[in-house]
C-alpha cells in the first residue's frame, strides 16, 4: 500500500493511496489530510484496506504534484552499513579511514541528523551540490518511515547527497559534507506494511543522466545491509523522543568510482524494486 502526500489543482496538500502507475485515491473526504495520524495508528494498512472500501475520488497522478512523503519528522541518517560504504571512505581519506572501520564493526551504529522535513526535497525538484565541494555524489538508501514508539510503520526511497571531497578532509566536517539546501530527498511516497524479511529482497538501483545519456548505473541488495532495521531503530530512539517520528535513512551500497562527480542539470535516478522511483535534477546550491 502507496500512501502519499500530494498537491491539488487547488494548492491544496492532501494524503492520498497511489493504487497504480498512475491513480491515486484522494484520502481527504474520509477526514484523511494528514500522514500522521495514520503512521501513529496500531494497523495503518489495516485501516487504509477498510477506507479504501468507500468510493474516494480518483485522481490521475500525472496531474497532481508529489510532496515529500514527510510532515513533521526529523531525518536522521545511519553511515557505513554495508562493506561498499566502509571500503569507499577509508579510499577517500587516511586521516578518518581508522574511524569508518571500527565503526562498522562497532555495537554502536553511526546515526547523523540529515534533515528536517521542511527541507526534504520531493521527487522531481532538484537536489543540491554545494558550490564549495569538488566531489559530489547522490547516495541511494532504503528510508525507514518510524512512528514516535520507534515502529517502522512504512519504507520510502531516499537520497543522501553527500560531499565526499569535504567529509574526506576530516571527519568533523561530516554535517557540512551531509546537511545543505536540498541534500535530502525522500518520495516517492511511503510503502506501508512490508516486514523487514520481505524489505531485505528488494534490490536498490541507481543510474545517472547527462544530457540524457547514461554516465552511472549501479545497484545493490537491502540484504547487504549489515544492521537489522530494529537495532538502527532502537539506536536512534535510545535517550531521545521524536513525538513527531522520524525517518532514517539506513546508509549506501553504492558508491560510484573516485573519478565521478555529479554536474549540474545532471538527473539521479533510485528505485528500489518493492517502492517505487525518486527521480530528481542537480542543481548547484
Ligand atoms: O560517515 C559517513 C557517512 C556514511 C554514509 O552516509 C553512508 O554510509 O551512507
Ligand atoms: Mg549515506
Amino acid at each position: 500500500m502507496k500512501l502519499c502526500r500530494f498537491k491539488n489543482k487547488q494548492g491544496q496538500i492532501h494524503a492520498g493511496l497511489v493504487t497504480d502507475d498512475s491513480t491515486l485515491l484522494d484520502l481527504a473526504p474520509v477526514g484523511i489530510t494528514q500522514l500522521q495520524p495514520l503512521l501513529e495508528s496500531d494497523n495503518p494498512v489495516a485501516r487504509l484496506d477498510s477506507i479504501v472500501k468507500q468510493k474516494l475520488p480518483r485522481l490521475a497522478l500525472a496531474e497532481v504534484q508529489l510532496c515529500a512523503p514527510v510532515e513533521r519528522q526529523e531525518i536522521w541518517a545511519a553511515g557505513v552499513t554495508y562493506l561498499r560504504s566502509k571500503t569507499a571512505r577509508m579510499e577517500e581519506s587516511d586521516f578518518s579511514a581508522t574511524a569508518y572501520d571500527k565503526v562498522y564493526a562497532a555495537e554502536r551504529p553511526e546515526l547523523f541528523f540529515k534533515a528536517l522535513a521542511e527541507k526534504v526535497v520531493a521527487a522531481g525538484e532538484p537536489v543540491g551540490i554545494r558550490r564549495d565541494a569538488k566531489w559530489n555524489v547522490p547516495e541511494p538508501e532504503l528510508a525507514l518511515v518510524l512512528n514516535s514508539k520507534g515502529k517502522i510503520v512504512g519504507h520510502t526511497v531516499g537520497n543522501d547527497m553527500s560531499s565526499r571531497d569535504i567529509e574526506g578532509e576530516n571527519l568533523l566536517y561530516l554535517p557540512q559534507a551531509k546537511i545543505y539546501t536540498g541534500s535530502c530527498a525522500l518520495g516517492p511516497w511511503i510503502q506501508l506494511g512490508a516486514e523487514e524479511s520481505a524489505a531485505r529482497e528488494w534490490k536498490i538501483r541507481l543510474n545517472i543522466q547527462r544530457a540524457g545519456k547514461p554516465v552511472f548505473s549501479g545497484e545493490t541488495s537491502v540484504g547487504q545491509i549489515k544492521r537489522r532495521f530494529d537495532e538502527l531503530a532502537e539506536f536512534l530512539f535510545r535517550s531521545q523522543v521524536f513525538p513527531q517520528g522520524a525517518v532514517l535513512l539506513t546508509g549506501t551500497g553504492i558508491v560510484p568510482s573516485e573519478t565521478f562527480t555529479l554536474q549540474e542539470r545532471d538527473v539521479v535516478e533510485i528505485e528500489i524494486s518493492g517502492i517505487g522511483l525518486l527521480r530528481n535534477p542537480v542543481m548547484v546550491v
